[in-house]
């Protein structure tokens, strides 16, 4: 084929469609003969990934020609016009809404959505349907680290200061994340904490990110699966016991210190070594390097961060809250070169959670219990502040809910995968099958459109304009690189038809940056104010971190939070006593061992967009669990068998990796795959009980040699087909 035309030789200069790293990108789009656009994505400079990129972003635009792309309505699978598809539904919708309530409809949302398209989803739930219920999979995210920093620092920014502030730390403790393959570019920001020998990362597993401290000097801490929290407290007491603590600024910033000193008496050095088998030399020497990395001792800086293997617990939120406590008794947040930070993990995670999808949530992170919360969105939205609903369920609660007497029975879903993302998802089906209406809009099958009664196509990344708001509150644009295929609509198209065939006298903007500045409108005032904001203004200003309120002069954005004052009442930080229970699955004869979950590097999430990737599919072609080899060698296991994996929910099917890079109590099995190969069939539905968050990261398990016939692997959706792989 010969190209005739570059229609746009400069590129379209945009960011990657994954995770929350947004890494800049330029998009290259030509048209060759034929019109078949090729789309290719170069990195682009800024601070947060330096003109880097991962194996992800760099194949992202494979996508755009996925050869399975939907293109048009499915009606129970068949192709139907729009008109018919969304006459449907409303007709459906209607009918449920009319015979049982509006809670019978819930909407499932998604922290890959632009902020614009999070923003109409809430105000659609709340307004059309006039439903409590909508969560989204943030919960499964970001709702831990969301609470624990709500409740101690008074607001939920992941980063409260640009991530290349990390540069000139002498100590990071990095809990819980495995950036090296969850986050590859930022890793270049490590390059001197390590080079100070000051980097500690917490992780059962001797994850690639744990291997950045081999030969640094740096330590690799393995506690049992689930002691987080201990081993945070145990840390907090050593800083406390030795006099490391900030004194002047603990008495000048925060509030409860003498309730967290007598609750952390109890956790001596040898007492967190036996609930988190951390010796205690390991625990001091983690201690000292943040300590002597901590201002207040003269050091050139510390940080805390937090990841999902902390986080994705029913005690996710005292774990959060226990890192800050230990990160304000060393004086850190608030110091420009220190802090605390949560990493926000997808795409749009961090502005995903602030604009309305969240069952508690309006606009501008504002609580929608709180009555001028109500008067000033229901203002922006001219409806009365008293027809907005109340408080809906949390995601892992209206899931549950789905399908049973009293509870929802049509889901609209925009932007998950839940099927293979959430947990028990065996339970998970039963309940997506029970309902009457269930409509996704995607623009590929993924496993969860597949049992949908209606499938709607949508426009994906590089079709569309929008925003996202990074992992450190920094607000970027998403800029169309080529036009959308025919037949496909933008979600912002699709909630205004909807609200209007359901009769709707609201009003709806179906452009980018309309929805923008009335979202700017929404947020005024709240602890995420874009209202300085708009999408003239970021195109000529790329920097901007919320919050930025509108004022007589352009805001130049907040980098940096904390300086002065906490965003709490008293402008102080809040310390909090919070103690370890444990997870809620503790080992057993018929569970002997800890099965943990996390990420590869080459697929995102529930595998929906990357196991469509040919390159990405080469790297990580199937399922596995990686096993010790002294638990192998016990169980007769060898590389490459096939295993059997059981807990109360469900049981797996995958191959055997043999690593010492996990401890031999603690099997590791990422969540990328589905049908025999899905980890979710595994996990527990055990929720945090202030975030709702659940317990991804640790269940007991028993692990045998497969003794069935190897078909397994043939079985259900283990793969895609070559045809869809190209
Ligand atoms: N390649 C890739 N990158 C991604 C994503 C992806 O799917 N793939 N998703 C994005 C999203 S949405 C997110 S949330 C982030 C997640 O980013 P991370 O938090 O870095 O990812 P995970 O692999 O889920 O978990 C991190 C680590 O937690 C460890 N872990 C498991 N149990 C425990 C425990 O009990 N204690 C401790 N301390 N650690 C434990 C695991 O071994 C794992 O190495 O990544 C983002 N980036
Ligand atoms: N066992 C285990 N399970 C986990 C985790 C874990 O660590 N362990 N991590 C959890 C975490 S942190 C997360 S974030 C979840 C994520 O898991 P999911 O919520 O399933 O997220 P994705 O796989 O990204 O699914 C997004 C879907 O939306 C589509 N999509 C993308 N953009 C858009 C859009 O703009 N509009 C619409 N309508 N669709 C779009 C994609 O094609 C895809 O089908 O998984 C959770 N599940
Ligand atoms: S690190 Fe995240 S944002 Fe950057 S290229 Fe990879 S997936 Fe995309
Ligand atoms: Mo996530």
């Amino acid at each position: 084929m010969t190209l005739l035309a570059a229609v746009t030789p400069e590129g379209a200069d945009s960011h990657c469609p994954y995770c929350a790293l947004q890494c800049a990108q330029t998009l290259h789009t030509t048209v060759a003969e034929g019109d078949v656009r090729t789309v290719t994505a170069a990195g682009r400079d800024f601070p947060t990934n330096k003109g880097g990129m991962c194996q992800k972003g760099w194949t992202s635009p494979t996508l755009l020609r996925a050869t399975d792309r939907l293109t048009t309505p499915l009606l129970h699978g068949r192709p139907v016009s729009w008109d018919t598809a969304l006459t449907f539904v409303a007709d459906r919708l209607s009918a449920l809404r009319a015979e049982h309530g509006p809670a019978s409809v819930a909407v499932f949302g998604g922290g890959g959505l632009t902020n614009e398209k999070a923003y109409a989803l809430g105000k659609f739930a709340r307004t059309v349907l006039a439903t409590p219920n909508i969560d989204y999979n943030g919960r499964f995210c970001m709702a831990s680290a969301a609470a624990g920093a709500n409740r101690t620092l008074g607001v939920d920014r992941g980063l409260p200061f640009p991530l290349a502030d990390l540069g000139g730390a002498q100590a990071v403790l990095l809990l819980g994340s495995n950036l090296a393959e969850t986050m590859p570019p930022a890793v270049q920001h490590l390059a001197g904490v390590r080079a100070a020998g000051g980097l500690v990362v917490v992780d059962p597993r001797r994850s690639a990110t744990a291997d950045l401290t081999a030969d640094d000097g740096g330590l690799h801490v393995q506690p049992v699966p689930g002691t987080d929290l201990a081993l945070l407290l145990g840390l907090a007491h050593i800083v406390l016991a030795e006099g490391f603590a900030d004194v002047a600024y603990l008495d000048e910033r925060t509030t409860g210190l003498d309730d967290v000193r007598r609750s952390l008496a109890l956790w001596w050095p040898e007492r967190t070594e036996q609930v988190t088998g951390v010796p205690v030399a390991t625990l001091r020497r983690a201690a000292f390097l943040l300590a002597n990395a901590s201002p207040s001792r003269g050091g050139a800086g510390a940080y805390v961060l937090t990841g999902r293997g902390v986080e994705q617990s029913t005690q996710g939120t005292d774990t959060v809250t226990a890192a800050i406590t230990l990160a304000l008794l060393l004086g850190l947040p608030g110091r420009i070169g220190s802090g605390y930070g949560a990493i926000t993990g997808q795409g749009n995670g961090q502005g995903g959670r602030e604009h309305g999808q969240k069952a508690d949530q309006l606009p501008g992170y504002r609580s929608i219990e709180d009555e001028s919360a109500r008067a000033h969105v229901a203002g922006v939205w001219g409806v009365d502040p008293a027809d907005l609903p109340r408080t809906g369920m949390p995601a892992i609660e209206l899931l549950r809910s789905l399908g049973t007497p009293g509870g929802p029975k049509a889901l609209l879903v925009h932007g998950s995968n839940v099927l293979v993302s959430a947990p028990d998802a065996d339970r998970v089906r039963e309940r997506l099958a029970s309902l009457d209406l269930l409509v996704v809009c995607d623009f590929l099958p993924s496993e969860t459109a597949q049992l949908a009664d209606v499938v709607l196509p949508v426009t994906q990344w590089a079709e569309e304009e929008g925003t996202m708001t990074s992992l450190e509150g920094c607000v970027i644009r998403r800029r169309r690189a080529l036009p959308p295929p025919p037949g496909v609509r933008s979600e912002l198209e699709i909630l205004a038809d909807l609200a209007h065939r359901l009769g709707s006298t609201v009003r709806f903007d179906t452009s980018p940056a309309a929805v923008f500045d009335e979202l700017a409108r929404a947020s005024a005032g709240g602890r995420a104010d874009y209202s300085g904001l708009s999408h003239e203004r970021l195109d000529a200003e790329p920097d901007l971190f919320w919050p930025v309120p509108a004022g007589p002069a352009p805001h130049p954005g907040t980098p940096r939070m904390f300086l002065d004052r906490f965003p709490t009442p008293d402008g102080r930080a809040r310390l909090i006593p919070v103690d370890h229970r444990g997870p809620s699955e503790d080992l057993r004869r018929d569970a002997p061992l800890f099965l943990i979950t996390g990420r590869v590097l080459a697929h995102y999430q529930s595998g929906a967009q990357t196991r469509r990737v040919p390159e990405l599919v080469r790297s990580a072609p199937t399922p596995f669990v990686e096993l010790h080899p002294l638990l192998a060698d016990r169980l007769g296991i060898g590389e490459g068998d096939l295993v059997q994996l059981d807990t109360e929910r469900g049981r797996g099917v995958v191959r055997a990796r043999l690593t010492d890079a996990v401890r031999p109590d603690t099997v590791f099995m990422p969540f990328h795959w589905a049908g025999t190969g899905s980890a979710n069939r595994l996990t527990t539905d055990a929720t945090d009980p202030i975030s709702g968050m659940p317990e991804f990261k640790v269940c007991a398990v028993d692990v045998q040699r497969w003794a069935g016939p190897a078909e397994v692997l043939d079985d259900e959706s283990l793969l895609f087909p070559e045809e869809v792989l190209r």
